[in-house]
This record gives structure tokens, C-alpha cells and sequence, in this order.
């Protein structure tokens, strides 16, 4: 789905946008392939939420088709998300009916990661118009961080980059939703790296909620259950509705007044 689409969706009501923040090959289009086949399972939300439909169905299958294990060939991770020229970020839609019948529609905006470092580095520089267009409209925001780079040969830079897009984006989300997300929960970081993440992520020792996924299982822990809980958490996410206030004006109209003659 592009800008455009969206009018479509947001005739209804308007969706709850999820931006996926963090540098490339952080993990993000991994994070969406993970969820879309858990759904195919129906293991990704509880009782509460049952899929109801997407109109990104071709989108998801795209992002997580690699993620599949076929017989005699076993899984590989989705191929690079590339910048092109968008100027916003391609998104993907996924609609649940809660319990009293409420129907809630999500778009996830998988941006490449390209997008973010510069924004990170120049707010207003010319080709992140994608990463601002996130910031702007995402009621929630996944920050991601890398623990294969927070703990690999280059971790003195991934973390200066990630303290430097956790700023921005911190205070673009402005008291909207912000999680911070661990990807590649399989690889160890030294604790004093974490502390350094978290500090970043709340400076003020605020607490913002913390998730850990991998795409491998870590001792008794499912590899699916560190994505369900991120999910779990997303659709906790609610936009308030708008209400208009009553009022007697349909007296002052002059249609019905005096009618049409
Ligand atoms: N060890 C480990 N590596 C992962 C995991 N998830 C992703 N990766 C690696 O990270 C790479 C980038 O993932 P991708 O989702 O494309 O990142 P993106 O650029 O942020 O969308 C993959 O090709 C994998 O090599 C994980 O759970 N554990
Ligand atoms: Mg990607």
C-alpha cells in the first residue's frame, strides 16, 4: 500500500500506523515476516482479537516468503528493503475483530533502514522524507535495537547511531506509543551496553516497554512467543475516537428551515 491507498482506509476509521525504526539489517522486515506467519498459524493473538482480513495479503507473503521452510530448503531471511525513490514508506494492513465486535485496522510501515540514518543524522535531510513521514503519523514506534551490532566489531558505532536515532525519535513520539525492540535476541551484549541502550531509549529513567525477539528459540522460550508478546502489545494500542459535540444547530440550517423550494 502507498500514500494513496490510504485515503481508502482512512474513510473508515483512521488506522493505527505501527513505524518500525532502526538502522538496516536491524531486523525490522524480519519482525513483520515473523508475525504474518504466525498469524497464518493462528498463533499470533489470543482469544481477544481474531484476524479479521488485510488488504496487503500479496505484501505480507512478499516480506515473509523466504521466512518459510519448504521442503528440502530451509529458511532464509527476507531479501534487502530497498529505499527507491518512495517518499513514503510502502505499508502493510492487518484488520482484527475484538470480542464486542469492534473491528481495529493496523498499517505497518517497513522502512529501509537507509531512511532512518540520515534522518538520525539531519532531521530535515532532503531524502528522509520517509522517516519523517514515520515519526509524524505512527501512533506506535518500535525502536530497534541490534544486538548482533551491539555486540559485534563495530558496536562503538552502532551504538553512538542508535543513541542518536533513539533521541529523535523519542522526542518526535511525543507521548505516543514507544517500545524499544531487541532484535536477534539469540546473541549476547554485554550488560553495560544494554544499560547504555536503555539510557538512550529513557533518559529521565522513564520506563518504556522492552521486548526481546529472535528468530531462533533461547532455552525453554518458543521463537514465536517473543513476537507474539510484541504483538500482544501493539493491539493494546488504542486511538481515541473523536467526539462532535451536540448541538442544537440543525435549527439555524436553512435547509431545514424552510425546506427546498
Ligand atoms: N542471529 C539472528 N540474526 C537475525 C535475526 N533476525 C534477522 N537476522 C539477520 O539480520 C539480517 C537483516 O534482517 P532484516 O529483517 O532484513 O533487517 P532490516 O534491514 O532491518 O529489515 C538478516 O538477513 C539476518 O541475517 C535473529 O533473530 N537472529
Ligand atoms: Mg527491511
Amino acid at each position: 500500500m502507498g500514500e494513496a491507498d490510504l485515503n481508502f482506509l482512512s474513510g473508515k476509521v483512521k488506522p493505527i500506523t505501527v513505524g518500525v525504526v532502526g538502522p538496516e539489517s536491524a531486523g525490522k522486515t524480519t519482525i513483520l515476516g515473523a508475525f504474518y506467519l504466525l498469524l497464518g498459524r493462528g498463533a499470533l493473538t489470543a482469544e481477544g482479537n481474531s484476524f479479521s482480513n488485510s488488504y496487503t495479503l500479496a505484501g505480507w507473503e512478499a516480506v515473509a516468503a523466504c521466512l518459510r521452510w519448504k521442503p528440502g530448503q530451509p529458511p532464509s531471511f527476507p531479501s534487502h528493503t530497498s529505499s527507491r525513490a518512495a517518499r513514503a514508506p510502502g505499508m502493510l494492513h492487518l484488520a482484527f475483530r475484538r470480542k464486542d465486535g469492534a473491528l481495529r485496522d493496523f498499517l505497518f510501515a517497513d522502512a529501509p533502514g537507509e531512511w532512518f540514518q540520515k534522518w538520525a543524522v539531519n532531521e530535515q535531510a532532503p531524502d528522509a522524507d520517509g522517516a519523517r513521514w514515520i515519526a509524524r503519523h505512527a501512533d506506535v514506534t518500535l525502536l530497534i535495537a541490534d544486538r548482533e551490532a551491539l555486540a559485534g566489531p563495530k558496536m562503538g558505532a552502532a551504538r553512538n547511531d542508535f543513541q542518536l536515532l533513539a533521541q529523535r525519535a523519542v522526542a518526535e513520539s511525543r507521548g505516543r506509543r514507544l517500545a524499544l525492540v531487541w532484535t536477534k535476541g539469540d546473541v549476547d551484549v554485554a550488560p553495560a551496553m544494554e544499560a547504555q541502550i536503555r539510557k538512550a531509549v529513557a533518559p529521565d529513567s522513564s520506563s518504556v516497554p522492552e521486548f526481546t525477539v529472535s528468530v531462533h528459540p533461547r532455552g525453554d522460550l518458543d521463537a514465536g512467543d517473543g513476537f507474539r508478546g510484541l504483538f500482544q502489545w501493539i493491539l493494546g494500542s488504542t486511538r481515541l475516537g473523536v467526539d462532535l459535540p451536540a448541538t442544537g444547530a440543525s435549527g439555524h440550517d436553512p435547509l431545514f428551515l424552510f425546506g427546498r423550494r
